[in-house]
């Protein structure tokens, strides 16, 4: 009598055990999303040079992850990246610190979502450095 009363309670456990056990093997790792390795990023190299922008515009996409490596080769001079909604620049997108050359800094940060063409400027040169910001 003892020994069948022990054996009913062994039966719970075995199936409490089997259906953790099963649980563990259908669990597998959720991957954690990166906002930087998503499939909007983009890299651009700008250089200043001469007072001048190398470019003078610049196309992403919609909600691209930017990354801007500006490489300011006019010695002595500062100069910076300035991204606006509009060439009115009242509206900042991102504001680049500004950098004296010989120097390299780099921009992260996210474009607009809505397609646009949008202003980059010099901060310190606003009227000669300038070009446009295109968001597609
Ligand atoms: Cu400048």
């Amino acid at each position: 009598m003892l020994h069948k009363r022990s054996m009913f309670a062994l039966i719970p456990l075995v199936i409490l055990v089997a259906f953790f056990a099963g649980c563990a093997a259908k669990t597998t790792p959720t991957p954690t999303p990166s906002p930087s390795t998503g499939g909007n990023a983009i890299t651009i190299t700008v250089t200043a040079a001469g007072m001048a922008f190398d470019t003078n515009s610049i196309l992403v996409s919609a909600g691209a992850h930017v990354t801007i490596t500006f490489q300011n080769n006019d010695n002595g001079i500062p100069h910076n990246m300035a991204f606006y909604t509009s060439a009115a620049a009242t509206t900042i997108i991102y504001q680049g610190a500004r950098t004296t050359g010989v120097s390299t800094v780099t921009y992260t940060f996210d474009a607009p979502t809505t397609p646009g063409t949008c202003f980059f400027r010099c901060d310190v040169h606003p009227t000669t450095m300038t070009g446009s910001f295109i968001v597609q």
